[in-house]
Order: C-alpha cells, then structure tokens, then sequence
C-alpha cells in the first residue's frame, strides 16, 4: 500500500467502489485522511462495508466538508454528461482527482533517495501487452518492477516505494483525464485511433486525454512514441520541438534514425551513430504479429531509457511468457486450437488477431462499439464461419451477410460448441478465435469474465473429449 499524502486530518469524498475506490480509500486512511465513500451500486456500498470502511450518502451529504472527490475512472468526467458528483463537486469548489494523481502526489513529494521510477503507458491498443513485457524485462534484469492501473490492480495498492522501486503503470484515458501531477521518467504512447468517444465526446478529446502521458516530463526523462498513425506521429512531432526530454519513435514497419523499429520481424536500435540489430522477434516465445513488434519496441525503447542493457532488454522480450486474454492459446484439441483474445474490444484489436491467421472460425458480439466491424471488412476472406453472441448479435451479422457464413448463437458455450463441430469437421490444422470486437458488459462484469467464460467453455468441450487433448501450446 502507497499512503496518499496531502489530506492528512482531512475529509476526501471518495466515489465509485470498485477496485480503485476501495484502494484509493485504504491509502488515503494510510496516509491520516479522513474517507466518506459512496456507490451508485449496492454491491460496491456493501463491499466497503464488509471493511468497516465508512459510507456517506454523497447525494445529501454536506460538500464544504470535503478537500477532494476521489473519482473512479469509470465514472463520466464531461461525455456524454458530467455525473452528478462531478457537477456537485464543481460547484462547490472542491477538487476532482483519480488515484493515479494521488500515486504521482506521493511520489512527488518522496525525499531523493526513496523516490522510485516510474514508466507510464498508454496508447489504444496494445498497452496492456507492452505494461506486463516491460514488466518482465525490468524484473528479468534484477529491477523491482511493479506493475498495475488499468491493467487490473488499483495504483495505490502496489506495495510501497523504496528508490530501487519501478512502478509500471497501464494508464487509460480515463485515468489520465484524472492526473496532473504525473512526472513519468519513461513514458509510452504506443498507437492512437478512435476509441471511447462517447466518455471524450470526440477524438481531439480522446488525444488530448492520452497525450496527458507526457506531462511534466523534462530533461533525462523518456518519451517513447509509436509513429505509425497519423495522431501519434503529429504528437511527436509536436513535442520534438517542445522540450529537452530525450524522445524515442518507434516504429513496427519502417526504418528511422534516432528510434528503435522493427523490419520484418528484427528489432534494430537506431537511437546511436548506427543502427544495431536487437533481437529476431520472430524467435520470441510469445510476441507474434506486427502489432507485438511496435509493443516489444516500445517496452525496449522505455526499458533502455530506464537504465536496463540493450542485451538484458533483449533476453527479455525474447524470454516474455505473454498475456492472459489476449491472443491466449488456451487449449488444443486434436486439429483445433482455440485462441482467447477477450481483450480485444474494438475493431482495431480484432484486424491484429484476425490477421495473424489465414483462416478463423470467429467468435464475436458483446457491446457494439462505434462502426461495429464495418473497419474489417478487408479481413472477411479469413474467415470461415462468424459465431456471433450478445447484443451485436444482429448488427454484426447484418455486416457479414453475403461475406462470411454466419451463425446466431445467443451465448458463449453454445458459440464455443457450434465452432468447434465446424473447425474439427476439416482435415486442417484450424483455429476457433474470440476476438469480440466489443464492450463485454451486455453480458459480462468485464473482458476477463468473458474471456473465463470462454476458457470454462472450451474445457467443457475438453472433458468431454479427454483422448483429443494435448499439450497446451
Ligand atoms: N460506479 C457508480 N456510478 C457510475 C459509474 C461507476 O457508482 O456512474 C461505481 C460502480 O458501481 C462500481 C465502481 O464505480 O462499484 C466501478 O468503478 P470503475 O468503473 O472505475 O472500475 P474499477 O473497478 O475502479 O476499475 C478501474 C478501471 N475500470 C474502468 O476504467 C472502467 C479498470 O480498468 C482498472 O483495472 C482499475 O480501475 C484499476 O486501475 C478496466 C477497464 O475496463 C480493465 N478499463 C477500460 C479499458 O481498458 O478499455 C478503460
């Protein structure tokens, strides 16, 4: 646990009781500051309750009370209408802040010799892969790297720091729309494209929250930005000319001097007089696709920034053991193996995994987001046959009609089933891939959740079938 500092004898509103309300409350507490939490949700209140942590019905509560609100990440800041708590908190002059902020406040205000490092990373897809792999390089070089934010720990809750200490933080939009005082001293912004619009109301919205990864850095600081789209190549363009932080492109396709790319699968470091082959990722246990390859630059870029090897950053990507949920073999049945990428949830993240194979049988739906897969259009070839279950159900198959056979299928197992009878029908080697393409809440807590569902279902087929197993992969 991170003490907060800063609120010491006084009162923070804390709103929103999930897995940031609740860690940011403890570190508050920590840190000799007074909490009054509130959730919309039943479950979140009784959650609090079950640790004595005390509720106050913000609604009716007494604001001039309050120093600050602590806002959850999920909770509506501007788009598509302020929450209640924000418009409240904004009227009375109280302070709106996320426990990112409150992590970079402690931080910042640690004596020299205990102050850890800190590596943020952001970007539309991806950032979840790049935070665990530079994760492991730290941790593989002998760092103390701890990792967590929206990749699913509370900031708060990582255990406190020491000056050896690295925090690796995944941050979203939302979270970073919260933080002010975040000085990271290496820093990522992987690869933007439209995404959450609904929470940013457009995407000069969504770039501007993301490009808040690079505040306050300075000189000896890393800026590590992927040049492939066209909003992240302005943004480094932009900052080239700003200041004297020391700025790595990175780039999965093309040659650059002063960044670190990848060509066809070799990784080369370009940031000294020549261009220094790194590593063939091509080789690695568990970075297949180009979309890993501008993920394992950056991870090396900020890892390299951060004082570790090029040879020790290297053995890491090379030794990296992959990521739950995002192009996860979960098993292999006789011919068919079955691919778990419940993390993809927009069209962006289907195109990698739907590229990486010749030929699917695809499952998908959930919570359609802006566009459906209308953006994938181009990758319809590969597909043998679409599963198709939640609330896209229609929407989706609508898109595919006339340009993949589709089938209807409501639920996970049922979708799991009907996928494998086809894919082990053939004589081929073949691959059942969930890959949703959407928000997972129509009919689960979060992707993880589905993604368990999706591992639960395809066991299932598993026990029933225990001659056709083999080794997971
Ligand atoms: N709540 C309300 N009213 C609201 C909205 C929420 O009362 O209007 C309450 C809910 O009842 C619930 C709590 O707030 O009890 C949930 O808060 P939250 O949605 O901020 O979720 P947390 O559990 O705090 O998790 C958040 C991140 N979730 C979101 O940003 C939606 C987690 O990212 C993150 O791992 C965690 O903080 C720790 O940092 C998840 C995510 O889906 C993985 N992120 C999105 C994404 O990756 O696309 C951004």
């Amino acid at each position: 646990m991170i003490p907060a500092v800063g609120f010491e004898g006084r009162t923070v509103a804390v709103f929103g009781l999930g897995r940031t309300g609740l860690t940011a409350a403890r570190a508050l507490m920590a840190g000799g500051a007074k909490v009054a939490l509130w959730d919309e949700n039943e479950k979140g209140r009784a959650a609090a309750e079950a640790e004595g942590l005390p509720l106050v019905d913000l609604k009716t509560a007494d604001w001039s009370q309050f120093a600050a609100l602590m806002l959850s990440p999920g909770v509506p800041l501007s788009h598509p209408v302020p929450h209640w708590t924000v418009t409240r908190a904004t009227a009375e002059g109280v302070e709106i802040l996320g426990d990112v902020e409150l992590f970079a406040r402690a931080v910042n205000a640690a004596p020299a010799h205990k102050r850890p490092k800190v590596a943020a990373i952001t970007g539309t897809n991806g950032k979840s892969t790049t935070t665990a792999l530079l994760t492991h390089i730290l941790r593989s070089a002998g760092r103390d790297a701890r990792m967590g934010g929206n990749i699913g720990f509370g900031v708060l809750g990582l255990p406190d720091m020491h000056g050896g200490a690295v925090y690796v933080l995944e941050l979203s939009s939302f979270q970073l729309d919260l933080t002010s005082s975040l000085k990271a001293d290496a820093s990522i912004l992987l690869n933007l494209s439209p995404d959450h619009l609904d929470r940013h109301g457009d995407m000069e919205g969504y770039v501007t929250a993301k490009k808040r990864i690079l505040l306050n850095q300075g000189k000896g600081d890393t800026a590590v930005i992927g040049v492939d789209d066209p909003w992240c190549q302005r943004i480094c363009t932009e900052i080239t000319a700003a200041n004297r932080r020391t700025i790595r492109p990175i780039s999965a396709g093309k040659a650059m001097g002063r960044g670190v790319y990848v060509l066809s699968g070799v990784l080369y470091d370009a940031t000294g007089d020549r261009a220094i082959e790194v590593a063939d990722l091509t080789m690695a246990r568990s970075l297949p696709g180009k979309h890993n390859w501008q993920n394992a630059a950056a991870a090396y870029a900020a890892a390299v920034g951060l004082g570790v090897s090029p040879e020790d950053a290297a053995t890491g990507l090379m030794t990296f053991p992959g990521l739950a949920h995002r192009m996860e073999t979960v098993a292999k049945l006789g011919k068919v193996r079955f691919v778990n990428d419940s993390k993809a949830t927009n069209a962006d993240a289907v195109r990698q995994a739907l590229s990486a194979y010749p030929k699917v049988y695809w499952i998908a739906g959930g919570r359609a987001k802006d566009g459906g897969i209308e953006p994938l259009l181009d990758l319809f070839p590969r597909i043998a046959k679409a599963y198709l279950i939640g609330e896209a159900e229609e929407q989706f198959a609508q898109t595919l009609e006339g340009r993949a056979p589709v089938q209807r299928c409501g639920q996970m197992a049922a979708a799991v089933a009907a996928a494998y009878a086809d894919a082990a029908a053939g004589d081929e080697e073949a691959i059942v891939l969930l890959s949703p393409g959407t928000a997972s809440f129509d009919q689960f807590a979060d992707f993880e959740a589905r993604g368990e569902a999706f591992r639960a279902a395809v066991l299932a087929l598993d026990a029933h079938q225990p001659a056709a197993r083999e080794a997971r992969a």
